[in-house]
């Protein structure tokens, strides 16, 4: 396999396909990520990642993005930073630096500014209805968890693997609030040598076990890459019912380091795109009563599914 990509929700398919034109023009790992996220950041229409993303609780739209290159070890990201077009590609100009290479707010902001990525201003107008929609719900409902879609990222091209993330987070977080998808070893991690993973849902829950670093350590074990997932989520679903906490939604992508791609979930339907032998192609995975599966998305699932 010469290239393969695993990516979180529907949403990203067509990023995927126009990754999968510059792939066979031979761009890079890093190219073909950034290609695929910037596709959803920049439509208003996928309201959890990018322009028009669900604004934090004083309004504003706040954005988190991260990339890791597998062959290096290198990472970078930016937390919770406002009006940067794309926030992955200031991830990923991050990556690479000794120090100094995840960085939040202002900093994050005057670093993008000062290395001339383009700005504009991520509240639009569907957006601000939406946070004052919320609004006028009282604050019980306020800090409930809503949404679920950062949009997740693996590449791989020859024998480099990378992974990149983007997203709103939460739907009415505080300010200052940081979730798992620019935190490494949580929301990602990449090492070409073994396999990546990634993962969306509650960053608080994800954080509390570390879980994208975990599915690359079940991989190292020698576990095959589906079994490596739906086993960490397992574990972690078991050790946060001893504390008698019920674990909200989770999802997780992961590759290993030969372009075998699964994908696991605690909610009902995870939507997930796979880029494999040239083929694009849309799964979903399901969890019901303690079972994991995964189908191909048919005609029939897809007019009935209302999420992006
Ligand atoms: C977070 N993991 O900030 C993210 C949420 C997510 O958009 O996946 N939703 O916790």
């Amino acid at each position: 396999m010469e290239y393969t990509m695993i990516a979180t929700w529907k949403m990203s398919y067509d990023g995927i396909g126009l990754a999968k034109e510059a792939l066979e023009k031979g761009c890079s790992v890093k190219e073909a990520i950034r290609i695929a996220i910037q596709n959803v950041e920049e439509r208003e229409e996928f309201i959890s990642v990018g322009h028009g993303g669900l604004p934090n609780i004083d309004g504003h739209v706040q954005l988190d993005a991260a990339y890791m290159d597998g062959d290096t070890l290198d990472f970078g990201g930016i937390i919770e930073v406002e009006d940067i077009k794309s926030p992955i590609a200031v991830a990923q100009d991050l990556c690479g630096l000794k120090c100094n290479c995840l960085l939040s707010g202002k900093g994050a902001e005057s670093y993008a500014k000062k290395n001339g990525f383009p700005f504009e201003n991520h509240l639009c107008e569907s957006s601000k209805k939406r946070w004052e929609e919320k609004k006028k719900e009282d604050i019980e409902e306020l800090q409930a968890y809503e949404g679920h879609d950062t949009v997740c990222v693996l590449g791989k091209v020859k024998k480099h693997l990378g992974v990149g993330v983007s997203t709103s987070g939460l739907f009415m977080k505080q300010e200052g609030r940081v979730g798992d998808s620019p935190i490494i070893g949580s929301g990602f991690y990449a090492d070409s040598l073994i396999g990546c993973a990634a993962a969306t849902g509650l960053g608080e829950d994800i954080m509390r076990g570390c879980l994208s670093l975990r599915v690359v350590d079940k991989m190292a074990e020698g576990k095959h890459v589906q079994e490596a997932v739906n086993k960490v989520l397992d574990a972690h679903i078991k050790r946060m019912a001893l504390m008698k906490k019920d674990c909200d939604a989770i999802s997780l992508i992961a590759m290993d380091k030969d372009g075998n791609c699964a994908a696991s979930t605690n909610i009902c339907e995870f939507p997930f795109v796979v880029l494999q032998d040239n083929d694009i192609k849309l799964f979903v995975a399901t969890y019901k009563e303690g079972m994991h599966n995964v189908f191909e998305a048919d005609e029939t699932w897809l007019k009935q599914y209302k999420g992006d």
